[in-house]
């Protein structure tokens, strides 16, 4: 009879050097790999988003609620919180122009600047984003649109960080040939003026749900990304249909708003859609970024009612849309899909294999120490001799020197040896300790195949990160 044994506990306790005395903190800080200092200029091939040195590049990223009503959540604070606590690489500025927002109170285009300015501190992309909404024909306004590009693209025309989005959701009664695609070509010829290459978005009709218009009758310029906004519980096939029709054109795409709830912004959440939806968008590398951070008592929002306005979020603060936005954009376990006794992965697939199971033993994700425990796991009937295993631990170290301490291991913490090895990796979601790839939180120990075992140094369980 095969019984699954547990032959060894091994927990590493892992600290970071402290920095102290050796480093100015601005030369650290300048250090330090941001998403932007990684990927720097961003431009499209073909339909795909691509960095620099022209590899492909998927964006993740949360949006504000209307900074006219929800703005105190967007500021330097909150979105270094969601840099290095969720993993974000794109923050969207949400500046609705009715409703209260740009076109009857201009001073809201601080909120859109102090965005911009905490983005470039932070090296995380940023999209300025003209939501019109009740106001659905972007002409309406657009003498004001074009006035306000011209003040942003000569602000900040020259920093990569930006992304302009020029028309939020086009609807009613708006067509692409007559109306959008006029009113871009006016817009996009005043940015480009002040800046020659960073990327526009533009909406396109039906609350940005017709790509296919836009696939049809393209833009000119080179660096032009067609909006696709869908909400989870109201928008399925139908739509990917046509994304995978304006792909098929030739046009790109970028999902600068999408839900977890149905099209009003609130109902459900609606996870299983959620996650079908994410499937195909990973699928084809397309960035996108979630509706949004703000505590509005919908189930679209990220945070509970009464969450701090300048991030340090517990996840029980977090709304259900919140963990499971979060969860995707680290590309960690989803918590709403395995219960902790029987994780699906928990099932190796090889015969007499050996296996790993992780916990996180400092569930803080920012300290300066990182605390895997690590459970190898015999699966089979045959002795395996521990001598032979080597287990690795991936992590991104910020500082350069690292330091090992053994709390506890079953088979004493003298039979454990460690090495650090350093590679380069230049996978950018691996940016910030959080991102880490072989760290998830959870209390309880769980199957990976992130966390690496090697037998006489040739790999028997896992995958190495790429
Ligand atoms: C878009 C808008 C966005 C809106 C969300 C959810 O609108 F870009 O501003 O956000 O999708 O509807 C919601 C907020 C609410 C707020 C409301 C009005 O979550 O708190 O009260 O805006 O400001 C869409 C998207 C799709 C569709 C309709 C709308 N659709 N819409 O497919 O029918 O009518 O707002």
């Amino acid at each position: 009879m095969k019984r699954s044994v547990s032959i060894l506990i091994v927990c590493l306790f892992i600290a970071l050097l402290a920095t102290g005395g050796l480093a100015a903190p601005e030369a650290s800080a300048a250090e330090a790999k941001t998403p932007v200092s990684i990927n720097g200029q961003l431009s499209i091939k073909g339909t795909q988003l691509v960095n620099q040195d022209g590899k492909a590049v998927q964006l993740k990223g949360i949006s504000s609620h209307g900074l006219q009503w929800y703005g105190d959540f967007v500021n330097k604070d909150s979105l270094k919180w969601l840099r290095d606590d969720w993993g974000i690489t794109v923050f969207r500025a949400a500046m609705y122009t009715a409703d209260g927002g740009y076109i009857d109170n201009p001073s809201v285009k601080n909120k859109v600047k102090e965005a911009i300015e905490a983005a470039k501190e932070l090296g995380v992309y940023v999209i300025i984003d003209w939501h019109i909404l009740n106001d659905g024909n972007p002409n309406q306004n657009k003498e004001k649109a074009k006035e306000f590009f011209e003040e942003m693209s000569s602000l900040y025309g020259n920093t990569p960080n930006v992304i302009y989005e020029i028309a939020n959701e086009p609807n009613g009664d708006v067509n692409w040939k007559r109306d959008i695609k006029p009113y871009a070509e006016e817009v996009i010829s005043v940015i480009r003026k002040h800046d020659p290459d960073n990327l526009i978005i533009v909406g396109t009709g039906t609350w940005s749900q017709d790509v296919n218009d836009a696939a049809d009758d393209q833009l000119k310029d080179a660096n032009v990304m067609y909006a696709l906004h869908f909400y989870a519980g109201t928008h399925g096939q139908f739509l990917r249909d046509k994304a995978n029709y304006a792909l098929s054109k030739g046009a790109p795409i970028f999902v600068t708003e999408w839900g977890t709830s149905d099209a009003s912004g609130n109902g459900g959440v609606f996870l299983d859609q959620s996650r079908e939806w994410l499937n195909y968008l990973n699928s084809k590398n397309i960035s996108w970024v979630n509706w949004n951070l703000s505590d509005k008592q919908e189930s679209s929002s990220a945070l509970k009612p009464g969450a701090s306005k300048t991030g340090g979020w517990p996840l029980t603060d977090l709304s259900a849309s919140g963990t499971f936005v979060r969860e995707n954009i680290l590309g960690i376990k989803d918590s709403t899909k395995d219960s902790p006794e029987t994780p699906t992965q928990d099932k190796p697939t090889q015969k007499n294999s050996i296996s790993v199971q992780y916990r996180a033993g400092d569930g803080s994700v920012t300290g300066n120490q990182i605390r895997p425990q690590i459970h190898i796991k015999n699966n089979g009937s045959t002795t395996v001799d521990l001598k032979d295993v080597t287990v690795r631990y991936w992590y991104n170290a910020k500082n350069k020197g690292q330091n090992y301490d053994c709390d506890y291991a079953q088979i004493g913490c003298s039979n454990v040896t460690h090495k650090f090895m350093m590679l380069h990796n230049d996978d950018w979601s691996n940016y910030a300790q959080n991102g880490d790839y072989s760290f998830f939180q959870s209390n309880t120990f769980k199957t990976t195949k992130k966390i690496t075992l090697y037998k006489h140094g040739k790999l028997i369980w896992g995958t190495e990160p790429k």
